[in-house]
């Protein structure tokens, strides 16, 4: 693997934020793609932290500045992956549900969605359920994107679906669930689609309203 990848991952894990933009700008100078520089640098320094995170290695504050660097670092990928006519497919609306505090990995969704023809409208973290059904009735989206990344989250994405079809709003939008804990045979429970990473989201987006 290259070392500027490795770096990266390293630069991550020891808090350094301006240091792994730069490391991600400096990969993409040396022509490695921007998938791979995804997978290989900030994810794999993500899932170390994570494990690490598991492990009592790493506490709540290295673990937020680890999430800034990988978002800082997202933000240089950003234009570079995939290359999708702009908003042609429709509105993704995308949320983390209440009481949830995570956001790269719904971030990294977004982007891969836009980067693909939708339209996202990302209503952020910790996102109350009449908000979210709020916003589907405001903007009408094709998507609804819903992300929980603990166990005690994944739970209220069962709530918003309940939500929707009081409001009758479920019928015409194709809800789609991911993030760590969630499982498709979860999500499929709850009545949504489930993808397992950002790419996937794509897939089933597009498969979806084929
Ligand atoms: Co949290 N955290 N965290 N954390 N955190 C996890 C999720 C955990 C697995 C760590 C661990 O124990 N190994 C664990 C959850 C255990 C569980 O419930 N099963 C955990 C815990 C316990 C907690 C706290 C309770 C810790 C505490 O306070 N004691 C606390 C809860 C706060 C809250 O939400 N109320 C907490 C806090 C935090 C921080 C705030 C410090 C920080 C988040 C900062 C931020 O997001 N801005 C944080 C982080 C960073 C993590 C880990 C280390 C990394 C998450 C991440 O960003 N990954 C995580 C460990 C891990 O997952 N390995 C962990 C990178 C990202 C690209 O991947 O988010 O998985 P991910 O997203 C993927 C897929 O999941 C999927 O696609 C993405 C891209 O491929 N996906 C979707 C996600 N959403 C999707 C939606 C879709 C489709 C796919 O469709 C709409």
């Amino acid at each position: 693997m290259s070392s500027t990848l490795k770096q990266i991952a390293e630069a991550m894990l020891d808090g350094l934020t301006k240091k792994t933009k730069e490391l991600t700008e400096k990969a993409v100078a040396e022509g490695i793609p921007a998938k791979m520089i995804l997978d290989d640098g900030l994810l794999a320094g993500m899932q170390e932290v994570g494990v690490l995170f598991k492990e009592g290695e790493l506490f709540v504050p290295e673990v937020l500045i680890a999430a800034k660097a990988m978002n800082m670092g997202m933000e240089v990928l950003a234009p570079l992956l995939g290359s999708g006519d702009v908003n042609q497919r429709g509105i993704a609306l995308l949320a983390t549900v209440q009481g949830d505090l995570h956001d790269v990995g719904l971030k990294l969704v977004g982007m891969m969605l836009k980067s693909n023809g939708y339209e996202i409208i990302n209503l952020g973290i910790d996102v109350a359920t009449d908000a979210i059904v709020a916003a589907v009735k405001e903007h009408r989206p094709k998507i609804l994107g819903l992300s929980a990344m603990l166990t005690t989250t994944m739970i209220v994405t069962k709530d918003v679906i309940a939500a929707l079809k009081t409001e009758k709003l479920y019928d015409n939008l194709v809800v789609m669930v991911g993030g760590a804990p969630v499982t498709e045979q979860f999500a499929n429970s709850v009545g949504a689609l489930y993808a397992a990473d950002a790419s996937t989201a794509v897939d089933v987006a597009n498969a979806a309203l084929a």
